[in-house]
């Protein structure tokens, strides 16, 4: 326990550096990465059993995305629920200099002690922003026992498959849209959705925003799903969310079963390649860390169990 000893979860600052190494594309860091989600994973209490709540808030750009966390966020840690908050930072984004833009936004729940926000590179390969280390991140969170853990990423139907592996609600949120553009995100696959936002349910945007809840309220009902409106700045809205928010997803693949899913297909992967495990294990970057931990634990088993049938 030599991370665990020297490094407090509950510390921001011993917390910022352990994300660090987790991200990192260093191999010395990412080594040290490993070990330390190593010693996570061999927790009496790991992880994966922490109730930490993962929601995705993704959507159009500049639908209020941000300021939405910001607010609701805010309320949660006023209530001594301890919140963190990973702000993908696509490359790809129309509006621009979004990261500034997210921490400034963000601004009231950043300070607060109960808060801890982070923005994390999106690697250009992932879909989605989403990459195998914001998994390691994420499970960092979790052992570091964050009761709500908001993503922010972008995206209107496309690429969500890649959140809906890792988050266990996701909150689509878009601002009030007519014709064209509405038309445009209704061709989406918004099957991964768990709830639809309109937010900027204030002001003059008021009854565009009624509009366009309506035009979704049908077609979300039929699948079971929920329409919300709020207003991220007059922070109004948000008592429907939270009532509905611990409630079972609708989705028709729980996230979790999805992501046991794709960890088994990269474990059976790695094992199909049993011959250059080694080599596999000590580069591949592409393996989140969790992986590559149990994994490596699998493959010493498996060796044991070799020897085993070699010595009968
Ligand atoms: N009227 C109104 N404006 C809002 C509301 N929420 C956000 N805004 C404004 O909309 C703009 C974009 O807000 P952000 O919170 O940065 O939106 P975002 O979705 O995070 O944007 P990106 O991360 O750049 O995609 C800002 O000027 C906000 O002040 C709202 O509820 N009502
Ligand atoms: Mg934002």
């Amino acid at each position: 326990m030599k991370f665990l000893e020297k490094l407090d979860l509950s510390d921001r600052r011993n917390l910022a550096k352990m994300i660090s190494l987790v991200e990192s594309e260093k191999k010395l860091d990412q080594q040290q990465g490993d070990r330390l989600i190593q010693e996570l994973f061999t927790l009496s209490q790991p992880a994966e059993s922490q109730n930490s709540l993962i929601i995705a808030i993704t959507g159009t750009p500049g639908a209020g995305k941000s300021t939405f966390i910001n607010a609701f966020g805010s309320r949660l840690a006023d209530q001594g629920l301890k919140i963190a908050v990973l702000a993908i930072d696509p490359s790809s984004r129309f509006s621009g200099g979004s990261i500034l833009g997210d921490k400034t936004r963000m601004t009231e729940l950043a300070s607060h002690p109960n808060a801890f926000i982070r923005p994390i590179p999106s690697r250009a390969e992932s879909l989605g922003g989403i990459s195998p280390e914001t998994e390691d991140i994420l499970y960092v969170l979790k052992a570091a026992k964050f009761d709500y853990i908001f993503i922010e990423t972008i995206g209107v139907g496309q690429n969500e498959g890649d959140v809906a592996l890792l988050a266990n609600k996701i909150i689509m949120m878009i601002h009030p849209l007519a014709g064209d553009e509405l038309q445009a995100i209704k061709k989406g696959n918004l099957e991964y959705i768990d709830y639809l936002v309109i937010n900027k349910f204030d002001g003059a945007s008021k009854e565009l925003a009624l509009a366009t809840a309506d035009s979704y309220q049908s077609a979300f009902k039929n699948l079971g799903k929920k329409v919300f409106l709020t207003s991220a700045v007059e922070k109004t809205g948000f008592e429907n969310i939270l009532k509905e928010i611990h409630k079972p997803s609708a989705t028709m693949h729980p996230p979790e079963q999805l992501l046991v899913r794709r960890l088994d297909t990269q474990l059976l992967k790695a094992l199909l390649s049993l011959p250059f495990i080694a080599e596999t294990f000590n580069t591949a970057n592409k393996l989140s860390a969790p992986t590559r931990v149990k994994a490596n634990f699998f493959i010493e088993q498996l060796k044991k169990l070799l020897t085993q049938q070699q010595n009968l």
